[in-house]
């Protein structure tokens, strides 16, 4: 797809699942969409997570939302509810379904992948990832199998070895950080507490928002 319209997608990149909320989760993605998130995507996954049939209708009933306001919906791992709800795209993680394999199964969706070091990167973008997540930058509670604190470096690494790739940063973002991941070379910022559990997810977006933009000093 066109990097300039992706770049600009994943910008401000929201991610919720029904047990990443303290309220509903559709009055939760309508604010942080209000306030300026870029991309939304599902992520049913870890404790108390929904399955099947309610996991389904939360997924239609987001991305019914993501609709009407025009916001890219992508689904976290599930191929398959992806692909029968016909999502914008899908994550997938390195331990998830082979990436080659993901690629063949979507077509033309958008793929992204998470990478924690060059290797994974460039097997990646040769199977076919549009964008990479990269993290965790900051220390987040959010993921229990996450792996070490990257920091910043990682993403300038990719930069400084010529990976143009777009790059979203995640792990522990919020508005007071957001900036450093956007100055070390990233093209977004993923978060899912900085606003799913914010007092008002619509503030929150939009802080982030002001300050991925850099128009925050
Ligand atoms: N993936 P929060 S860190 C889903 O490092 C996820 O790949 C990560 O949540 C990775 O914004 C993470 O609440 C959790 O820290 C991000």
């Amino acid at each position: 797809m066109n990097t300039l319209k992706l770049k600009e997608w994943l910008k401000l990149y929201f991610i919720m699942g029904s047990n990443n909320c303290t309220k509903n989760p559709a009055y939760i993605l309508t604010e942080a969409i209000k306030g300026g998130i870029t991309l939304f995507q599902f992520r049913e996954k870890g404790d108390h997570c929904l399955l099947g049939e309610h996991k389904y209708a939360l997924a239609r009933e987001l991305q019914s939302i993501c609709r009407e306001y025009k916001i890219p919906f992508i689904v976290n791992d599930d191929i398959d509810l992806a692909l029968a709800i016909q999502a914008d795209g899908v994550h997938i993680g390195q331990d998830d379904e082979d990436i080659q394999k993901v690629r063949n199964r979507i077509g033309n969706m958008l793929l992204g992948v998470s990478v924690h070091s060059y290797a994974e990167a460039l097997s990646a973008m040769d199977a076919g990832a549009d964008y990479f997540g990269l993290g965790p930058i900051f220390p987040t509670n959010t993921k229990k199998d996450a792996k070490p604190v990257q920091g910043l470096s990682f993403i300038q690494e990719l930069r400084r070895k010529r990976i143009h790739i777009p790059i979203v940063g995640i792990g522990g973002i919020n508005p007071q950080n957001a900036h450093l991941v956007m100055d070390a070379g990233a093209d977004g910022v993923s978060v899912i507490t900085a606003i799913s559990k914010a007092d008002s997810p619509y503030q929150a977006a939009a802080e982030l928002k002001l300050r991925t933009n850099l128009d925050y000093q």
